[in-house]
C-alpha cells in the first residue's frame, strides 16, 4: 500500500484547517513483509456455557436464573430453552476436532457457575469441575489456547432467591467461585481468565428493561446499584484470580463497548468520539479503567447515584492485563457544545438478521483506536464480533451466508487499520463458532460460522467458516 495523500492535502480536500495528529487519516506505508497479520496473532471463536452446554441436569449441576426465566412462558421466542442446545457437553470432543481442521488457535468459553456451586457458594462439586478439566485438555492437546469467562450470565438461581445483583454479597460469592476455578484450570495451564462478559448487557436488560433474566425492571436509582456491584464483583474476581491462580495467569473482561464513531472527520467530531469513548461507558469500562465514575455520570444520576466507598472504587480499578471487546455495531456521535451528541439510527440503516446489528464495520476500527487512546490497556483482544443471518441450507447441502462473509470481511480490514496505526489487538475471536440459543431470541437468530441442526445435531461449516480459515491460514494478508 502507498500513501495516497498527504495531510495536508486531505485537510484541503475535507475543507478543515489541518488532520488532527490523534489519528493519522494517511494508510501507513506498508513495510515488506507486513501484509498480514502478525504470526503471533491469535485466531479463534467464543461461545458461552448456557448457549451451547444443554445437559442442565446433569454432573450436579444447580439451576441458573436462565433455566428459570427461558421457562418462564413469554419470555424467549418460540419458548426455545437451553435445555439441549448444541449439547456441546457431551460433542465437546468432536467440536474441539472441528475448531482443528478450521484452524482455530483459540477458543473463549465459559464456566457455567452452578456446576461448580450448584446453589452459589459452600462446596464445590468435584464433577462440575471435571467438565471443563476434560474440556481444557482436549483443547491444549489439539494445539488451541483456551480463553475462560468465568461470568457469562447464567446466575445460579440459589443467589437471585437471595436478591441477585441487588444484594452486595453476590459480588463476595462471584469473586469466591472465580478465585476457585481460576486456580484448578490454571494448574492445568489456562492463562488467560476473563471476569465476567458483558456487564452493560446482563445488568440493563436483566434488571433495567426486563428482556434478559432474571426479567426485572428495576428503578433508575437501584439500577445504578446494580452496576455498582457489579464492578466491585468484577474488581473482586481480579483479585481472587491473581491471589489464587498459578504464576502468569492473566486476568481481564470482557464487554461490549460503547463504540462511539464521529460521523465526519472534522477534528471537532474525532474529538468528540473521544470524549463520548469515556462518556457512554462510564457505569461500566470507564469505572473499571479509571477506579472512578466520571463527573458526568455522578451528576446526571442526581440522587440516584449509587453508594461507593474509595475502598470499592480501589477494587474495581484494579489493573487488567488484558481487556476483551465485543464489538457488532457503531453509535455515530458529533460533536455539540455539550462535548457530544449519539445520534440516532434511521431506520432504514443496514442491518443483519437481528434488528440491533446494524452494520457499520467502521466500529472495528474506533473501538481498539479510541480504547487505545483513552486508556492504554496491556493488551486488547476482540472477544466477540460476528452476526446473524438468515442462513438457508441449499439443495446440496452448503449454507452460502455470502452476508455474513461480507461483514466479517469489512469488520477484519478495520481491525487491521486500527492495528496498524497502533492499536495492541492481540487476537480476534468470531462470535460464535456454532448457531447456538441466541438468549431471548432463542434458536430463531444464527450466529455461528458453523451451522447447527437442531434435530439431529450435525454441524455444518458454513462458507463463512471456510472465508475465515482462509483469513487465519493467509493471517490476513489480501483482506
Ligand atoms: C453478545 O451480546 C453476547 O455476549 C453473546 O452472548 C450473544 O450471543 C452475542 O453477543 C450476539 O448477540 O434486542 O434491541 O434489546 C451482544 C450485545 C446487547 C446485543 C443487547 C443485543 C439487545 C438489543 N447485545 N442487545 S435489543
Amino acid at each position: 500500500m502507498k500513501n495516497l495523500w498527504t495531510r495536508r492535502e486531505v485537510a484541503r480536500l475535507l475543507g478543515i484547517a489541518a488532520v488532527p495528529s490523534l489519528l493519522p487519516v494517511v494508510a501507513h506505508a506498508a513495510a515488506p513483509g507486513d501484509d498480514g497479520f502478525s504470526s503471533s496473532f491469535l485466531w479463534g471463536s467464543a461461545t458461552a456455557s448456557y448457549q451451547v452446554e444443554g445437559a442442565v441436569h446433569e454432573g450436579g449441576r444447580g439451576p441458573s436464573i436462565w433455566d428459570t426465566f427461558s421457562h418462564t412462558p413469554g419470555k424467549i421466542a418460540n419458548g426455545d430453552t437451553g435445555d439441549v442446545a448444541d449439547d456441546f457437553y457431551h460433542r465437546y470432543r468432536d467440536d474441539v476436532q472441528l475448531m482443528k481442521r478450521l484452524g482455530l488457535q483459540a477458543f473463549r468459553f465459559s464456566v457455567a457457575w452452578s456446576r461448580i456451586f450448584p446453589s452459589g457458594s459452600g462446596q464445590p462439586l468435584a464433577q462440575g469441575l471435571d467438565f471443563y478439566k476434560r474440556l481444557v485438555t482436549e483443547l491444549k492437546t489439539n494445539g488451541i489456547e483456551p480463553f475462560c469467562t468465568l461470568y457469562h450470565w447464567d446466575l445460579p438461581q440459589a443467589l437471585q432467591d437471595k436478591g441477585g445483583w441487588e444484594n452486595p454479597d453476590t459480588a463476595h460469592r462471584l469473586a469466591e467461585y472465580e478465585g476457585y476455578v481460576a486456580g484448578e484450570l490454571s494448574r492445568l495451564g489456562v492463562k488467560h481468565f476473563f471476569t465476567i462478559n458483558e456487564m452493560r448487557t446482563f445488568v440493563e436488560l436483566g434488571y433495567g428493561n426486563g428482556t434478559h433474566a432474571p426479567g426485572l425492571k428495576l428503578t433508575r436509582k437501584a439500577l445504578a446499584q446494580v452496576r455498582h456491584n457489579v464492578l466491585l464483583a468484577h474488581g473482586l474476581s481480579v483479585q481472587a484470580i491473581r491471589a489464587k491462580g498459578s504464576q502468569g495467569v492473566q486476568a481481564g473482561l470482557c464487554e461490549n463497548v460503547t463504540v462511539p464513531v464521529p460521523v465526519t472527520l472534522r477534528s471537532e467530531d474525532i474529538q468528540a468520539a473521544a470524549i463520548a469513548i469515556r462518556e457512554e461507558n462510564a457505569g461500566y469500562l470507564t469505572a473499571v479503567f479509571e477506579g472512578k465514575y466520571t463527573e458526568r455520570y455522578l451528576r446526571e444520576l442526581g440522587d440516584d447515584a449509587p453508594h461507593f466507598t474509595p475502598d470499592e472504587m480501589r477494587a474495581i480499578g484494579s489493573p487488567l492485563d488484558a481487556v476483551g471487546l465485543n464489538i457488532y455495531t457503531p453509535t455515530y456521535v458529533r460533536s455539540t457544545a455539550g462535548g457530544y451528541e449519539a445520534l440516532p439510527m434511521p431506520a432504514n440503516f443496514p442491518r443483519m438478521a437481528s434488528d440491533w446489528l446494524k452494520v457499520g464495520p467502521e466500529c472495528m476500527y474506533w473501538g481498539p483506536k479510541l480504547v487505545q487512546e483513552a486508556w492504554k490497556p496491556r493488551a486488547i483482544y476482540i472477544t466477540e464480533n460476528g452476526c446473524s443471518a438468515a442462513d438457508q441450507m441449499t439443495a446440496q447441502g452448503e449454507i452460502l451466508d455470502t452476508d455474513r462473509i461480507m461483514y466479517l470481511r469489512n469488520c477484519l480490514g478495520q481491525m487491521r487499520k486500527a492495528l496498524n496505526e497502533g492499536a495492541g489487538v492481540k487476537g480476534y475471536f468470531v462470535w460464535s463458532l456454532l448457531d447456538n440459543y441466541e438468549w431471548a431470541d432463542g434458536y430463531g437468530k444464527r450466529f455461528g460460522v458453523v451451522y447447527v441442526d437442531y434435530q439431529t445435531q450435525k454441524r455444518t461449516p458454513k462458507l463463512s467458516a471456510k472465508f475465515y480459515s482462509s483469513v487465519i491460514a493467509s493471517r490476513g494478508s489480501g483482506l
